[in-house]
């Protein structure tokens, strides 16, 4: 039987989700764990339910619905996340989650009971905007991180993670690290430019890069703008700037794919007339390779040890993420190579620049991912954009890959 999703609903969906934490540019926030991921969530759920899936909620919030197949067993389980950045698209991680349950949808209104259960999730914090790290409710899944050590987590806000958790409802009776399911499979937007540039519909990706994030505090002197002498001044503002200045120069004397941002960056008291005493930066720092994302670590933190002896200010460094790069399993990403063919579909292989849920389900079971272009390769801002075309090709594909792994032991 040659099935297919009904891409008027998924799309659909995508629209009504992206509605929620709307902001009025096309795009869409819902910082983790804030009222409108609540919202989110909620309508999301609805949506399992309806579909009368065995909807359950973890301990960190991560959410897995189930459709039971015709044996017990692990699930075979596909999903992302729905929580977004402040500048979010109403693509990314809702996709992955809207596309897992078009899929069991398409399957149950088919009258197809796969021989494994089914299971579509979403997870909790992807982002790691609002608390760090990022994929943090998959880490918690995956055992990476212990829940306890979670609750604790600080956002940039102040809040305390497990609070949040609680005051939105999602704090679940399900315990981590969850299940372990019989393989993970998960659609989203390439993020990037590869794919559109290749002329390319879908993404075979085989891994995901190395992720280092750091927040850097500089502590100086707050003194008077007009009255310091330029050799009097210790000025964490000054010190900012040089390690941004610093962070892309790391980024073009190493070359592709190493890529480094400064995307925070926050001066104290910030006025006109006052010499910065306090600063502090984010620096987040990716390469494919482990081993030059280590030497890209060694030099920032050297170059930062610099710019403070030069300033003669202060230095205190926190890592808010680090993860190593990971592979996905090999059977997964030629499955997905083969059914994007089966489907007409150019297809090429590639790895993640962005991080993924994936990359966490990976550390318990087979996993990997389908890429659908990104047009002009924009993601994190409103005008991020996948054709209905893609939309509907990547959903298929997810279609296809996860009933071969429901069906039969293409891992055995
Ligand atoms: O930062 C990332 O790569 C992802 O968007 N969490
Ligand atoms: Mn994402
Ligand atoms: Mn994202």
């Amino acid at each position: 039987m040659d099935l297919a999703v009904d891409a008027a609903r998924l799309l659909s969906r995508l629209e009504e989700l992206g509605r929620i934490g709307a902001t009025g540019d096309g795009g869409c926030a819902r910082l983790a764990l804030t009222d409108e991921d609540r919202e989110g969530r909620d309508l999301v759920v609805t949506w399992m339910r309806d579909l009368g899936l065995d909807v359950q909620v973890d301990a960190i919030g991560n959410v897995v619905a189930v459709r039971e197949g015709r044996e017990a067993g692990p699930p075979v389980m596909c999903g992302s996340h729905v929580d977004t950045v402040a500048t979010g698209g109403i693509y990314d991680g809702n996709l992955g989650v809207l596309a897992g349950l078009e899929v069991l949808e398409t399957l149950a209104s088919a009258g197809v009971l796969p021989r494994r259960p089914m299971a579509v999730a979403f997870f909790t914090d992807e982002e790691g905007a609002r608390f760090a790290p990022d994929m943090l409710g998959s880490l918690v899944y995956a055992g990476g991180m212990g829940v306890e050590e979670a609750y604790d987590l600080v956002g940039i806000d102040g809040a305390r993670l497990g609070d949040e958790l609680a005051r939105i409802g999602y704090l679940g009776s399900l315990p981590c690290p969850g299940l372990v399911p019989h393989a993970y499979v998960e659609l989203h937007i390439e993020q990037g430019p590869v794919l559109e540039a290749n002329g390319e519909v879908i993404g075979a990706v085989t891994g995901v890069q190395g992720i280092s994030w750091q927040e850097v505090r500089f502590g100086g002197q707050f003194n008077h703008a007009g009255t310091t002498p330029m050799a009097y001044r210790h000025d964490a503002g000054f010190a900012a700037a040089q390690a941004a200045v610093a962070a892309r120069a790391l980024a073009r004397d190493l070359g592709p794919p190493q890529v480094a941002t400064v995307g925070k960056l926050d001066l104290r008291p910030g006025l006109v007339n006052v010499v910065a005493g306090a600063s502090a930066l984010t620096i987040d720092l990716r390469n494919t390779d482990g081993d030059m994302l280590a030497e890209a670590e060694r030099r920032m933190a050297a170059e930062i040890d610099r710019i403070s002896g030069d300033e003669g200010v202060t230095v205190e460094r926190r890592q808010l993420a680090r993860f190593d790069p990971v592979e996905f399993d090999e059977r997964i990403v030629g499955l997905v190579e083969e059914t994007a063919r089966a489907h007409g579909h150019r297809v090429r292989r590639l790895p993640s620049g962005a991080g993924h849920d994936a990359q966490m389900l990976a550390r318990r079971c087979p996993a990997g991912m389908v890429f659908v272009p990104s047009a002009g390769g924009i993601s994190h801002n409103p005008a991020e954009f996948t054709s209905p075309e893609h939309l509907e090709a990547g959903a298929n594909v997810l279609l296809h890959v996860l009933h071969r792994l429901a069906e039969e032991d293409v891992l055995s």
